[in-house]
């Protein structure tokens, strides 16, 4: 091809450039449609990549609040570099362990689809390691105690400076204030957040809940923050801080009973059972125990089989729309049309009998087919489903919400893959890494060094554990 003759050109050679320009011009714009954006995509759904593609996240999470927020960034496609401490790693491997010498459940169902390399921060080699990921990095993640990224030499200023489109996102367990030196686990931001005054029964002490709001919560609202920041990046060209505290992420979802605590200066709150009891409200917002949370009341109700199975229960609303089509399922036809039970107001005060009443009934059916009955008529309801049943339902397997990975040391196990479906990047859901199992490859593949300075780097001590022998020698 080099050395073929030019073809003569009929042409003056800058008429010949015109065309040539504008054939580039037309090129660009088929790629990008004019105006700068890529022309819609006409491959198959779900087969033009996944939507986080080409994001690269150092991830110094641990525990828990961190890590869902970077398992999910993998999930959708980021390539998340879970930097851990060398012979150490995320405390959670080895907690709460079921199976001996693999990781736990609790380390593994939290780090999916993600890779690990270990490295001492502390060590000069390390931080010359990290340098270089910060430079090949978009996002860091961590959700150390406050003052530990500091305390590495990574300062916001100098992890700015060393890459200024660096986001660098942060779970803390409290904002700026009295508390925010303080370390929190999940229960404190339960407490602090407003969700433990509120949940639980009147008579009992706070309650904590089963979903991690605190943790987990936190996590889902760094990921938005992360988006947000990356979307600001592409036109201010920076990075920025993006900073969750956790007792911030559980009011922001316990925020209805914020709004009942300035109701309540207005007068009771007569969707909650204690006003039909008679029992008088405080000046904060009580515990409503299984009361719905909004207008239209509900309650749990036991169903057949409650003696044995402590999960034999169903969630029923006394939806208003349907109250026609519940006095008729339930056999109380006459209520449509008394004046006690016929508008939603009336019944407020009555809601302890009417439930009692709908027990009475769902008792004579198991949980599920106390659902279809009702689905049948449209009265919303929910039966209580266990964590085995969960485990087991193929429904959610099929959606992958429930999702069996195969792991080297422990086997099968399941996790909960993406609970957010998007239609062009199906979720990639894998198993988690072992302890600095990506260590290598990173070095060379993501960050150039040769097999000789990865000698010499192992050689340090910044990416191995110390040698415990020599130590005590
Ligand atoms: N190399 C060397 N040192 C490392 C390292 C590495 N790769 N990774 C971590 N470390 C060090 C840190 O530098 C820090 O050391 P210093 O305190 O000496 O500076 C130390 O390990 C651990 O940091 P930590 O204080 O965050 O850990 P902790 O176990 O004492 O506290 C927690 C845990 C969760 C209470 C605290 O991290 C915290 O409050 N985080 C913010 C809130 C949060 O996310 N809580 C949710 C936890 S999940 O329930």
């Amino acid at each position: 091809m080099a050395n073929k003759k030019p073809k003569k050109q009929s042409k003056s050679k800058a008429a010949a450039k015109k065309p040539a320009r504008k054939a580039v011009k037309l090129a660009a714009a088929k790629k990008t449609n004019g105006n700068g954006l890529p022309k819609p995509s006409n491959r198959p759904w779900g087969q033009a990549g996944r939507a986080l593609n080409g994001l690269r996240i150092l991830d110094f999470t641990h525990v828990q609040s961190g890590p869902t927020c970077t398992q999910l960034l993998a999930y959708m496609g980021a390539d998340v570099i879970k930097v851990e401490r060398p012979g150490a790693g995320d405390i959670t491997r080895g907690q709460l362990r079921d199976v001996p010498n693999a990781d736990s459940l609790y380390f593994t169902m939290l780090n999916g689809s993600k890779r690990s390399i270990t490295i001492d921060s502390k060590h000069p080699k390390g931080m010359e390691i990290l340098n270089r990921l910060i430079k090949t990095c978009d996002v860091l993640v961590e959700n150390f105690a406050p003052g530990a990224l500091d305390r590495m030499g990574l300062t916001w200023e100098y992890v700015h400076k060393t890459n200024p489109r660096m986001i660098v996102a942060s779970v803390k367990g409290f904002g700026p204030g009295p508390y925010e030196d303080c370390k929190v686990y999940e229960n404190v931001a339960q407490c602090a957040g407003g969700s433990a005054s509120t949940t639980g029964f009147r008579e009992g002490p706070p309650l904590v809940t089963g979903a991690q709001i605190g943790d987990s919560g936190t996590g889902l609202h760094l990921a938005l923050g992360i988006m947000a920041a990356l979307y600001q990046r592409n036109r201010t060209g920076r990075g920025q801080k993006v900073l969750c505290a956790m007792q911030d992420g559980v009011l922001n979802l316990a925020r209805v009973k914020l709004r009942d605590q300035q109701r309540l200066a207005h007068g009771p709150l007569t969707e909650y059972s204690q006003y039909g009891e008679g029992v008088p409200f405080g000046v904060a917002v009580p515990r409503a125990g299984n009361d719905s949370g909004g207008g239209q009341p509900g309650w749990i109700v036991k169903c057949k089989g409650w003696e044995n199975d402590p999960d034999a229960y169903l969630y029923f609303i006394t939806q208003a729309p349907v109250w026609n089509e519940i006095c008729d399922v339930i056999g109380e036809p006459t209520w449509k049309n008394d004046p006690d039970y016929a508008t939603p107001k009336a019944r407020l005060p009555r809601l302890k009998q009417i439930f009692a009443r709908i027990e009475q009934f769902t008792m004579t059916m198991t949980k599920f087919e106390a659902m279809d009955l009702f689905n049948k008529h449209d009265i919303p309801c929910g039966p209580i489903l266990s964590m085995k049943e969960i485990a087991e339902e193929q429904s959610l397997r099929a959606t992958g919400t429930v999702v069996e990975v195969d792991h080297p040391t422990r086997g099968k196990y399941l996790t909960v893959g993406n609970p957010i479906k998007l239609s062009d990047s199906p979720a990639d859901v894998r198993r988690s890494p072992l302890l600095g199992e990506h260590t290598e490859e990173i070095l060379s593949k993501v960050l150039g060094y040769s097999a000789s300075q990865i000698n010499e780097i192992k050689a340090s001590g910044a990416i191995t554990a110390p040698d415990k022998s020599k130590a005590a020698a």
